[in-house]
């Protein structure tokens, strides 16, 4: 008999749709001793809920949060609503014995976030941050393949996410699509919104980032508000953001985020260096994972292209057959699919608090850093 895992998620927008859509498919694709219960969708619109709650097969719509926190048949609190109600929504949750899965970034800055790992140290409940760009197959296959020693000691490391969805100045400001251009809402711009996902993977492949230098622009000072279009308001968020950083390991990176790359629409690349090779990736093209190995016959010795859709690759068997590439939702049903086997066997395949907690540090360090213009400690 499956156990069931009763959720209530908070926020129906993008990552509502995307999380539903996992909570919908991890069932009909990986056997697991969990099942998921698409139990309550909270939204501040009721109307909008109910709606939301018919297409995405939710059972019920609620429309305030708290609401959520006494019910007995409530077991995981899934947070998709902007960052600035990160914390005090797992907080809560966690002291209420609930499981919490929150989006990311964990918080508006570190502070929260310590906050944030204070209470799930305090719950013992498992906590999860959707770093979902991890289970991209082949980055997954990336993480194997570092860890196996195939690129011995790493030297550099690239990361870059570009997107192009903010160089029109008629973007406003705030709003159900344009809160991440609103510092109140999000702490931060592209520091916490891509470059999280890129220094996320970065560390689960390369160790701590220890130090960094940084800059960070804003291209377009003033934008309309979306909810007081006659009021001009200024852009306190980076819309790009660029480091230098000194990984614990002694090897080095750069990194570069923006929403100003014209043509770039998802653009999250990185490349890892070593001394016995180098890894290349794309989420562009998610299907492939680009790899130099320097101990080829060096007269053949060149970069190839792993196909990554075999039934030997991480997650492959759990979809099609060979040939049938996945895409960014697959990554979502991954993300939750590990976190259901780790309720079964106690093992810890998905990022925690304490993840979000060590990658929020280095953003908040990126953004000091590109304010007093000079080297910084991370703290990790
Ligand atoms: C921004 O456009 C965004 O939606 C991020 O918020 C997500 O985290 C990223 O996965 C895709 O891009």
């Amino acid at each position: 008999m499956k156990k069931i895992v009763n959720i209530a998620m908070i926020g129906s927008g993008f990552m509502g749709r995307m999380h539903s859509n996992a909570f919908s498919k991890v069932g009909r694709f990986f056997d697991l001793d969990h099942e998921i219960c698409t139990k309550v969708i909270c939204t501040r619109d009721g109307s909008k809920g109910q709606e939301f709650a018919k297409r995405w097969s939710w059972q019920e719509a609620e429309t305030d949060w708290r609401r959520l926190l006494d019910r007995e048949d409530i077991d995981l609190i899934d947070i998709c609503v902007p960052n600035h109600l990160h914390c005090d929504i797992a907080v809560a949750a966690l002291a209420a014995g609930k499981m919490v899965a929150t989006e990311k970034p964990l918080a508006m800055n570190s502070e929260q976030g310590r906050t944030m790992v204070e209470a799930e140290v305090k719950s013992g409940k498992k906590t999860m941050i959707w770093f979902n760009q991890r289970r991209f197959p082949a980055v997954t296959l990336a993480k194997q393949m570092v860890d196996s020693g195939a690129l011995g000691r790493i030297f550099h490391y690239r990361g870059t996410y570009l997107q192009d969805w903010t160089i029109s100045a008629e973007a406003p400001l705030g709003g159900n699509t344009f809160w991440r251009l609103d510092v109140k809402e999000a702490g931060s711009g592209v520091t916490g919104d891509l470059l999280a996902h890129s220094l996320d993977i970065a560390m689960w492949l390369n160790g701590p980032i220890a130090e960094l230098s940084a800059i960070t622009e804003t291209f377009i000072k003033e934008r309309n508000r979306q909810d007081d279009p006659d009021t001009l308001a200024k852009v306190e968020i980076d819309d790009a953001s660029q480091c230098m950083v000194r990984f614990a390991n002694g090897s080095i990176g750069t990194f570069e985020a923006t929403r100003y790359a014209c043509g770039r629409k998802n653009a999250h690349e990185f490349e890892i260096n070593g001394e016995f090779g180098s890894i290349a990736f794309d989420a562009e093209t998610p299907h492939e994972l680009q790899f130099y190995n320097h101990n080829d016959e060096s007269s053949t010795r060149g970069w190839k292209t792993i196909s990554v859709w075999d039934a030997k690759q991480p997650y492959m068997e759990h979809w099609w057959v060979p040939g049938m590439g996945l895409s960014y939702e697959h990554t979502f049903v991954h993300a939750i699919a590990d976190f259901l086997a780790d309720l079964g066997d106690g093992k810890k395949r998905v990022p925690d608090f304490s993840d979000g907690l060590r990658t929020q540090m280095v953003c908040d360090t990126i953004i000091a850093s590109a304010k007093k213009e000079q080297w910084m400690k991370t703290g990790l």
